[in-house]
């Protein structure tokens, strides 16, 4: 017996987003677990009203997503993203638990596998965000390879990150997305970003130079029928980032850190990226700061190119 389809789905737009797809104008899809889980209160609150204000510039429009109190938000007002800036013990929603959490009615920040599904349900088609989850070092042993890669590969929307976290391993990252046929298009430049630096030792399997040329691409997959999704690296500034070199001692330190207080699952990457975040006296908070603003405007622009 087939059921019939619940049209009361509890997705909730802000009017800002609401008149935008109304109107069918450019919107950016942002994630909510680089606010709760990424970044210490104030500066994850400025980081998203400062991301937001770009995407505007740019004549496209912000929908930060979430879940609050059970209702999957496409599109935070002022209010709810100062809220959510400020809440505590936020769940750390992946493709797993996103329906989890609107069937219990709690609050959860969107990771970027999540965050696609939401977007790609709401027709968004273009994300910003910081850097993607990936496999992890020592995935041979632990088996810790993010939800994101597979995400990637089944949902149809551009992701535009400066790169993979250095924390990861890069290589089996990209090997991976290779696997799983996920294009790998670095922004003007050859070379793959390692998301605090703009050199990650590798070379980018794709790269292309203007939105127009990403836009373009993204209508020859749609044309050719294949779907899933595309990873934009963006590599950081330069006056913004921090050598690969100079990183990998805070990376190894942070890593060892994590291995003594025999921290596993969704808790590795918040706990790396404070230790990291602590080991450079904030240093890195800025730089990851910056790569989001960079990323959001390249986006803003993918989406005006799309349109
Ligand atoms: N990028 C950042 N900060 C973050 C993340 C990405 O600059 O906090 C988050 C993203 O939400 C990403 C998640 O999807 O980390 C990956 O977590 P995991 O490795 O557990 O899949
Ligand atoms: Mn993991």
């Amino acid at each position: 017996m087939t059921r019939p389809i619940s049209h009361d789905l509890p997705i909730a737009y802000s009017s800002e987003v609401a008149a935008a797809k109304a109107r069918g104008s450019a919107i950016v899809a942002l994630e909510s677990t680089i606010i709760t889980h990424g970044m210490p209160y104030p500066g994850n609150l400025d980081m998203a009203r400062s991301v937001e204000a770009i995407i505007r510039d740019q004549g496209a429009v912000p929908a930060t997503i979430a879940v609050i109190d059970g209702t999957l938000h496409i599109g935070l007002d002022a209010e709810l993203l100062e809220a959510l800036a400020q809440t505590r013990g936020a769940m750390k929603v992946s493709r797993a638990d996103l329906a989890f959490a609107i069937a219990e009615r709690r609050t959860g920040a969107t990771t970027v596998a999540a965050t696609m599904i939401a977007a790609a349900r709401a027709g968004i088609r273009v994300f910003a965000t910081g850097g993607i989850g990936g496999v992890h070092r020592k995935a041979e042993e632990t088996f810790d390879i993010s939800a994101d890669l597979e995400e990637l590969a089944r949902t149809g929307v551009i992701v535009v990150c400066a790169g993979a976290k250095a924390i990861l391993d890069i290589p089996k990252t990209l090997e991976v997305l290779e696997t799983r046929g996920v294009p790998v298009v670095t922004y003007d430049s050859d070379i793959f970003p390692a998301f605090w630096s703009r050199d990650s030792g590798l070379k980018s399997p794709l790269m292309l130079n203007s939105p127009a040329a990403i836009a373009n691409f993204q209508r020859m997959r749609d044309r050719l029928g294949i779907d899933g999704g595309m990873l934009i690296a963006n590599p950081v500034p330069e006056t913004s980032e921090i050598p690969r070199d100079e990183m990998e001692i805070y990376i190894a330190r942070a890593l060892d850190n994590a291995d003594h207080d025999k921290i596993v699952g969704k808790a590795v990457t918040p706990y790396l990226l404070q230790s990291i975040f602590e080991l450079t006296d904030g240093r890195s908070l800025e730089t990851n700061i910056a790569l989001v603003e960079n990323n959001a405007r390249l986006a803003a622009e993918i989406a005006v190119a799309m349109m």
